[in-house]
């Protein structure tokens, strides 16, 4: 089969439009965790816009996500993934970190960054 020209820039564009082009759902956010660190220290989302925070930690030891300002407070056995959903109301910087003792001290801190 001949594939007529014009279609060709279609095909091309077509699956990336399908994968979004490698990046995740916009209302879904991947942070991992690993050797005592968040990979993503910035998030950014939009204000009001429900979302989901999609946590994988990659360690062979327990980890937690917390932010604070949005009362969100999740526990993640070793290898485990979670998924936390909510709807960030008002534009600003938060602080998450992990609440394992020790952890936040050793640097698991990153941002939320919620755009208006
Ligand atoms: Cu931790």
């Amino acid at each position: 089969m001949k594939v007529r020209p014009y279609l060709l820039p279609l095909l091309l564009i077509l699956p990336c439009l399908l994968a979004a082009c490698g990046r995740p759902a916009p209302d879904e956010a991947t942070i991992t965790m690993k050797e005592m660190a968040f990979r993503q220290s910035e998030i950014t989302v939009i204000a009001g816009q429900p979302v989901t925070l999609r946590l994988v930690n990659l360690d062979g030891y327990a980890h937690a996500f917390d932010i604070d300002a949005f009362d969100i407070h999740t526990s993640l056995a070793a290898h485990e993934t979670a998924r936390v959903s909510f709807t960030p109301d008002k534009p600003g910087r938060y602080p998450f970190y992990c609440s394992s003792p020790g952890h936040e001290m050793a640097g698991m801190v990153g941002t939320l960054i919620v755009g208006p």
